[in-house]
């Protein structure tokens, strides 16, 4: 176990001890402890080995023969014993917004709660803000972040689901079996929030790949396996469903499993108006349902199918019926944007903030990817917990950066970082630096980080404020939204 896993399954020994109700100074040992290990500046393994643990600060005798076990074996039955030792759905509830250790663990001891669905009752019954330091506030944001789980418990992003999807693509491509393979459904099409992901195969022996593909690493549970699919759970939660169809089908099961449900309607009444009959299995010289491959035409791409049927290509992304049909019809669809035409960025942290890399090791890793400018834009100083930069450090920041960009001149380079910052906007809609700092800058974002929860006409008020400062080139995440975490706040 490396130390990451080993700092978590800490921590969380020290919210099961809160829990449980044991007195502070031993729950806090153990998130201590896991803070040390962030720390480190050895791997763990080797102070493990070398049996110098004990070197490291804040941990003592106990918690290191903890560790120890943890490393050596991968697991540790004390916090087995005693995860095992409390109704799992606390530690569901600890995941709602606004309930910690205290919370969850008064829950549990006045109103014997144990599942979400019990709090959830409560709550509507209102018996939650009866109590001691709960209020109706508290037991209204219980509620709604109930609701926010429901929904988003099953969705993930993107980025998560195309890094266990990849790999796995990449084996399925390699079995002897496999002609043709893809991804479908809206991974394909890029949603940056995605529900299940969707693997395509055409083979001529549909049994060895579904086989092969229940059996691949990365496959936590199977929970469907049929002749020519199969569903199953890959890691981190996300489920697959895999298709297999004859070689012929491939690009007619492309098509139709890639979706969405609204574009596929269009393309199937498209075909209906030309005579034609449009499914998962081809594209039928029929005015009947059919998977007669006598009849099918004879298109060997989604090109084809789109020619067929009167349309230029669409791409993925764009297959949402939302007028890409009318664009297709005449030669207008969009280009799609590609990576390979992105010169710069002009919204980013560095070390100096919240960021990763100092400002020297952007610039090359940028000009490196093929990028012509790179804004540095960190946060300032109203942004406590990001280390925002106060106007001194700022204008050092900015001196840094010229003294870069100058150097970068003279070696030739076809590079420049830019001066930025990410402005807070207060919450009467100031800013946070004064105008003249401001204008010393390439590049000013302005963004709302505190104060959420104030009504629509107040936060429209604050972001048209601080859009009215002629310094201001942009409004930084304009909604507030994160991504299946945190709903856009209210503005008009
Ligand atoms: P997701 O998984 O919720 O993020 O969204 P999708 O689009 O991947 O949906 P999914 O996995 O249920 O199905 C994949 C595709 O299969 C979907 O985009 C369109 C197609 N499809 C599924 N069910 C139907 C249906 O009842 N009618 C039509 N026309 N297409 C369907
Ligand atoms: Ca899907
Ligand atoms: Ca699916």
């Amino acid at each position: 176990m490396d130390r990451d896993q080993v700092a978590e399954i800490l921590s969380e020994i020290g919210v099961l001890l809160e829990l449980q109700g044991e007195n502070p100074f031993k729950t806090r040992a153990y998130s201590n402890a896991a803070r040390a290990l962030d720390v480190l500046t050895e791997p763990l393994p080797k102070l493990v080995a070398e049996g110098r643990l004990g070197e490291v600060k804040g941990i003592g005798e106990g918690l290191q023969k903890k560790i120890v076990e943890l490393v050596t074996t991968g697991r540790l039955v004390y916090h087995e014993e005693l995860k095992a030792s409390l109704p799992p759905g606390l530690l569901e509830m600890l995941q709602i917004p606004g309930l910690g250790p205290k919370k969850v663990k008064a829950l549990h001891d006045k109103l014997r709660l144990t599942t979400i669905e019990a709090l959830e009752k409560a709550c509507q019954a209102g018996q939650v803000a009866d109590l001691d330091g709960f209020g109706d506030k508290t037991q209204a944001k219980i509620l709604e972040g109930i609701d926010f789980r429901r929904k988003y418990a099953s969705r993930h992003l993107l980025s998560a689901g195309l890094v266990v999807a990849e790999p796995i693509l990449d084996l399925l491509r390699e079995h002897p079996a496999v002609i043709r393979c893809g991804t479908a459904g809206s991974l394909r099409r890029h949603k940056e929030v995605i529900g299940d992901i969707d693997f395509l195969v055409s083979s001529r022996a549909p049994l060895e790949v579904i086989n092969a593909f229940t059996s691949l690493p990365g496959i936590l549970s199977i929970s469907a396996q049929g002749d020519t699919k199969a569903s199953v759970v890959l890691a981190g939660g996300i489920q697959a469903d895999l298709r297999v169809v004859s070689d012929g089908e491939f690009p007619f099961a492309l098509a139709y499993f890639t979706g969405s449900k609204e574009h596929n309607i269009v393309m199937r009444q498209r075909a209906i108006q030309r005579g034609l009959r449009l499914n998962e299995y081809g594209l039928f010289r029929s005015t009947e349902e059919t998977r007669d491959p006598a009849l099918r035409l004879p298109c060997h791409t989604e090109e084809e199918i789109f020619a067929a049927l009167d349309l230029d290509y669409i791409p993925p992304e764009l297959r949402e019926d939302h007028g890409e049909f009318l664009a297709a019809e005449k030669g207008g669809l969009p280009r799609l944007v590609d990576w390979t035409e992105l010169k710069g960025s002009l919204h980013n942290h560095s070390q100096w903030s919240d960021g990763l890399g100092s400002l020297e090791d952007i610039a090359d890793y940028m000009e490196d990817l093929g990028c012509q400018y790179w804004a540095i834009t960190d946060h300032s100083k109203s942004s406590h917990v990001a280390n925002g930069l106060d106007a001194a450090r700022l204008r050092k920041q900015i001196g840094e950066i010229r003294v870069l960009n100058q150097r970068f001149a003279d070696e030739g380079r076809d590079f420049r970082l830019l001066c930025g910052s990410e402005v807070d906007i207060l919450t009467d809609g100031r800013l946070d630096f004064d105008d003249d700092l401001l204008a010393e800058l390439d590049v000013v974002v302005a963004s709302i980080h505190q104060g959420f929860s104030a009504n629509e006409a107040e936060m429209t008020r604050r972001l048209v404020k601080a859009a009215e400062n002629p310094f201001v080139h942009m409004l930084g995440h304009p909604t507030g939204r994160l991504l299946l975490q945190r709903e856009a706040y209210k503005v008009d």
